[in-house]
């Protein structure tokens, strides 16, 4: 029984040092493309993450190793007794220290990373300049509000804003900023493939900002439990060139002031055909 005890705690830190070797191999790591991130600040958040699982890996390992001399040495030896120690202080202050010490260096080390993440002023100016569209979620959907072409986008809806669901194009090669709203319950944007992940709450308005660093079409999900109809609320966020993101808010303008009667003067000239073929 001993010995086999002793198995068994050599077994977990053991499977979990070759599970983490293998998880990029097999899929079991950050999602996207052999668990890179899809943004820049993805990248940076990773390595936090990393960071942390040296730290807890290098504990847990270090730990079991103790338990399993421990045991070891108990089986072959039953009569040695365990020392019993109660009160010792300088114990409780090593152990108190060195996690005190490694938690206040994790903080201190993030602080950067989450300032660019989450402090306005520290996002591109770009982005804040000119936020691309409002997205709102609600049960059980996203729903985006774009402004019209050449204008700014404003707090309160404009008779001339573009409008869909459930799929949010934007520009490649500059950080771009939404207007995050809720309808009603509380709800979480999340976009695997970048780390981007920022709660939408009933009442705030709340700017988030991301870059891709590849073109292409990323999952947005909820990742906040908001009702029955949760798992309905996933989107694509499409990211493309510049030229195709004016093309599409183009065409969409196009589709949503077209009144069955005729063109529509302000993209008569360019978008006719793509219109009728929608
Ligand atoms: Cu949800």
């Amino acid at each position: 029984m001993g010995k086999g005890w002793c198995l068994f705690f050599l077994f977990w830190p053991v499977a979990a040092v070759v599970s983490c070797a293998m998880a990029p191999m097999v899929g079991w790591s950050f999602p996207y493309d052999n668990a890179q991130a899809a943004s820049n600040l993805g990248i940076r958040i990773d390595g936090l993450f990393y960071l942390i699982l040296i730290v807890t890996a290098i504990v847990f390992v270090g730990t079991q190793a103790v338990l399993v001399y421990a045991l070891w040495r108990g089986v072959n030896n039953r009569e040695e007794r365990a020392t019993h120690i109660h009160g010792n202080h300088k114990l409780e202050l090593i152990w108190s220290i060195i996690p005190g010490v490694i938690l206040l260096f994790l903080a201190l080390y993030q602080m950067n990373i989450w300032a660019d993440f989450r402090i306005k002023k520290f996002y591109p100016e770009v982005a804040v300049k000119d936020p691309i569209a409002e997205v709102t979620a609600r049960q059980f959907e996203w729903r985006f509000r774009y402004p019209a072409i050449g204008k700014k986008l404003q707090p309160k809806p404009q008779p001339d804003d573009l409008y869909t669901v459930n799929e949010l194009h934007v520009p490649f090669g500059r950080p771009v900023m939404i207007q995050l709203r809720s309808d009603d319950v509380q709800h979480s944007f999340f976009l695997p493939a970048l780390r981007i992940k920022q709660d939408a709450l009933p009442g705030l308005q709340i700017p988030v900002w991301f870059e891709a660093n590849k073109e292409g079409v990323y999952d947005l999900v909820c990742a906040e439990l908001c009702g029955w109809g949760h798992y309905k609320m996933k989107a694509h966020v499409i990211v493309e060139s510049e030229e195709d993101y004016q093309n599409y808010l183009k065409n969409l303008t196009q589709q949503q002031f077209y009144d069955g009667l005729g063109k529509i003067a302000a993209n008569e000239n360019d978008s006719e055909s793509e219109a009728t073929e929608k």
